[in-house]
């Protein structure tokens, strides 16, 4: 009985986490639903606004164990699912920088840290980047003309080579969507 109580609590702070975990600010927000490369949903994010720069949450289901990439990418489209999401771009850049926290000539805008997909295919992450924002008012707007896609590689970001950090293909996207 009491084990029983203790994973009904479990499955609820389950469902409790999928949604953000941030307090909503006064600043615009958004919304991200991952596919992989078959089409199929593998996670969902928001991403909120503030003072100086955008808070990005996110849980994946379904990506293969170990360390990945995830950037922001300049094109606001994931429906080339099969060809491997080329058609989402490279990095948001609008100042031209290259590629990398550890480049002296970087980051770009899109940079982000990597994160890590445990045995069960499941990860959770919250990042925050300062040189992004919903609209405009810091660094790379990322709901510009043709919008921006959060775009996770199958390897991590080595954080300096060109153009996107050795990170390999692209496994899942997620289109920016205005809320
Ligand atoms: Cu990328
Ligand atoms: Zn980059």
């Amino acid at each position: 009985m009491k084990k029983g109580h203790a994973v009904m609590i479990g499955l609820a702070l389950g469902a409790f986490s999928l949604s953000s975990m941030a307090e909503e600010g006064n600043g615009p927000t958004a919304s991200v639903e991952f596919i992989d490369n078959d089409g199929e949903v593998v996670g969902e994010g928001t991403i909120n606004q503030g003072p100086a720069g955008v808070l990005i949450n996110f849980s994946i289901d379904g990506l293969d164990e170990g360390w990945k990439a995830i950037h922001i990418h300049s094109v606001g489209t994931c429906e080339d699912h099969e060809e491997g999401f080329q058609a989402s771009g490279g990095h948001l850049n609008p100042d031209d920088s290259e590629h990398g926290f550890l480049n002296p000539e970087g980051p770009d805008a899109g940079d982000l840290p990597n994160f890590y997909v445990h045995s069960d295919g499941s990860a959770m992450v919250e990042m925050f980047n300062e040189r992004a924002s919903l609209d405009g008012s810091v660094g790379g707007n990322m709901l510009d003309d043709d919008g921006s896609a959060l775009v996770i590689h199958e390897n991590p970001d080595d954080h300096m080579s060109q153009p996107i950090g050795g990170a390999g293909d692209r496994v899942a996207c997620g289109v920016v969507q205005a809320d």
